[in-house]
């Protein structure tokens, strides 16, 4: 086994392969009329896992409901130990990090949950801190960290109005849990105007690492007018 060091940065390096800015972007202008994707195990529509690790798992599933609106089902995360990860994330939204300002997800924890208080799933913009190709060391993740709701309700979360924690991808670092462990936080203005030329290229959800006995689950994924419902089956 590589030690976690190589596992991280071979993650970065399969992200920015899977993930290849807007190369892969869908036809039409996802940020123009306003819309809604569902997306089921059948149609992806480009999203996939990406610092997946251990032994976490996804499933699209009924069992927690969904927000309103959010159809009959949603995209079902497990965590069960604090070593693992599980991400859901789309390269379809990359662009400005200005595309963000209104953006928005929802997300429950299963009461079942063993994990800490206040856990629930995160969310993460990959971004190339200056645009253009991604070179070296220009990976950086920034990290929305939600006060979970009562367990059992989903609860909407506006990240345009978030404060995030901006953390370069080097080395064995895990932005989600450095972001937990008290780094700063920062509004979107502040982050554009400290790097004017970030470019997202990838963002969704993330749970873990840190995360163990968490169980939970995220619908209706929105960035600029479009919005990702996340459904177990076609409508
Ligand atoms: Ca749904």
């Amino acid at each position: 086994m590589r030690h976690r060091g190589g596992i991280v940065v071979i993650a970065a390096v399969a992200v920015a392969v899977l993930l290849p800015a807007t190369a892969l972007a869908a036809p039409g202008d996802l940020f123009g009329p306003s819309g809604t994707t569902v997306v089921t195990p059948e149609a992806s529509n480009q999203f996939a896992g990406t610092f997946d690790r251990g032994t976490g798992s996804r499933e699209f599933s009924d069992r927690l409901g969904a927000p309103p609106d959010g159809g009959t089902g949603a995209l079902e995360l497990r965590t069960p130990a604090d070593g693992d990860k599980v991400q859901f994330i789309t390269d379809e939204v990359a662009g400005p990090l200005a595309r963000f300002a209104e953006s928005s997800y929802w997300a429950v924890r299963d009461p079942a949950s063993t994990a800490q208080e206040g856990r629930a799933p995160s969310f993460q913009i990959a971004a190339d801190v200056n645009g253009g190709e991604l070179g070296p060391q220009e990976l950086y993740l920034l990290t929305y960290l939600p006060d979970a709701g009562p367990a059992g309700e989903w609860t909407r979360y506006d990240l345009g109005a978030g404060r995030w924690c901006v953390t370069q991808q080097v080395g064995a670092v895990d932005a989600y849990q450095d972001c937990r462990a008290g780094g700063e936080r920062r509004s979107l203005d502040e982050i554009m105007d400290s790097y004017p030329d970030m470019s997202a290229y990838a963002a969704g959800a993330n749970q873990g690492a840190g995360d163990g006995g968490l169980v939970g689950a995220v619908d209706l994924i929105r960035v600029g007018d479009r919005t990702y419902d996340l459904e177990p089956s076609a409508p």
